[in-house]
């Protein structure tokens, strides 16, 4: 390993602490936050990241469904939700979803990722028919389904405690919980950005509940709006300290805020600068995580590659059909083949390594061949 060179001296006492295997603090946070030395951070981050995964950098095959954007949530920082008369707005029929996951499996997906709007009329019992359905007819594929502002949401409307929901939930075919929705736990930035959420701490709580019973999760910071250094450090540090409780969290997801077509349209887009700081810092505080993941939907795919070498080991999946991004203005693609992604990984100096959703290798050629396509459904991409 070449030798660090730091040119913030505000960043050695840290630099030590780090190399020592110590815990960082909330002023230590807030210390690299405001440091313009990207590179340090980014080379004490990607020794981190080198110690826990090597050259490892894990994706997956997964295909995104996003059931309805209906949503009575009206946040700010969102260009995804519709009222239910508006423009765009749409709500699958089940028969359209069950199309769209039986493609995925046919196309090798090992994950749905299924997250959408918090549906005015659709009953809690809807949404679990529709866990059934999934698991019945791809019953080898793992549902990552429903962030814990559904949950949250799922028992407000049913009147069952969040514990029954998410018991519900698993017993219909939920395998795990995505980690969208966390935003930023402060309660001065959910005000403005996300009032009707669940709150930051109820998102912290129903993600304990969900680890309790068995269902692990991810977690993420939507950083880039109007949060302040300190409330993201605050965010992290709490993630860090339910990880110590729970240990339920697989990985962290830093998500670059997309103003475009949102309440919040006026702010800036996030800088390359910024998201790769995002990253280096996540890995650095978050010392009891797993996986960061640059998420390359978000980040794009050319910052997601060099993130790779400020602490992330993860570059998510193929996605193949994205909304929540695409509809707040991003440009990237909506779907990444396995061979790009392979591509990009190899091109970072780092091994490629296809997982399922719980990080475990995947040898594709143990596995069965997907089912035959139905005579009905044409539509077919190269994953
Ligand atoms: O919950 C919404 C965020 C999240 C915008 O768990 C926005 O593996 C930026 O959670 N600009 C959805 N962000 C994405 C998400 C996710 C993605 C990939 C992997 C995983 C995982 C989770 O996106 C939302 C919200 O936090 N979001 N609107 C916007 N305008």
């Amino acid at each position: 390993m070449t030798e660090l060179r730091i040119n913030d001296e505000r960043l050695k006492p840290i630099a030590d602490k780090v190399l020592a295997g110590e815990r960082l603090t909330l002023d230590d946070g807030i210390a690299m936050y405001r440091s313009p030395d990207l590179l340090a951070l980014g080379w004490l981050a990607n020794s981190v990241r080198e110690k826990r995964h090597g050259d490892t950098c894990f994706f997956n095959v997964n295909r995104h469904i996003n059931p309805t954007n209906i949503c009575v949530a009206h946040c700010k920082l969102c260009a995804f939700g519709r009222d239910p008369n508006a423009p765009g707005a749409y709500n699958f029929a089940l028969e359209e979803i069950y199309q769209r996951a039986e493609q995925g499996m046919r196309e090798g997906a090992t994950e749905f990722h299924m997250v959408g709007g918090l549906h005015p009329d659709l009953p809690f019992e809807y949404f679990l028919d529709l866990m059934r359905g999934l698991k019945k007819r791809c019953p080898s594929v793992h549902l990552k389904a429903f962030t814990m502002v559904e949950v949250g949401y799922f028992s407000r409307i049913s009147k069952k405690s969040i514990r029954e929901v998410l018991v519900a939930l698993k017993e219909s075919g939920v395998d795990s919980l995505p980690g969208g929705g966390a935003e930023i736990f402060h309660p001065r930035v959910r005000k403005i950005i996300c009032d009707h959420k669940v709150s930051g701490q109820q998102w912290l709580n129903i993600a304990r509940t969900a680890h309790e019973i068995g269902l692990r999760s991810n977690a993420t910071m939507l950083y880039g709006h109007v949060e302040t250094e300190e409330e993201r450090v605050d965010h992290l540090l709490k993630l860090r300290e339910l990880q110590d409780e729970t240990h339920g969290f697989s990985a962290f997801i830093p998500l670059a805020f997309h103003p475009a077509n949102t309440g919040l349209a006026h702010l800036p887009p996030t800088t390359g600068f910024h998201d790769l700081k995002s990253i280096a810092i996540s890995r650095l505080l978050l010392d009891n995580f797993d996986h960061i993941k640059a998420y390359w939907v978000m980040l794009t795919p050319s910052i997601a590659q060099i993130a790779l070498r400020f602490g992330a080991d993860d570059l998510d999946g193929t996605v193949v059909e994205e909304k929540i991004y695409h509809d707040a203005g991003a440009k990237t693609a909506e779907f990444t083949p396995r061979a790009e992604l392979e591509r990009l990984i190899r091109e970072a100096g780092r091994v490629p390594v296809e997982r399922d959703t719980l990080y475990r290798p995947i040898d594709r050629s143990k596995m069965s061949p997907p089912p035959a396509p139905r005579p009905d459904v044409t539509i077919s991409i190269n994953l």
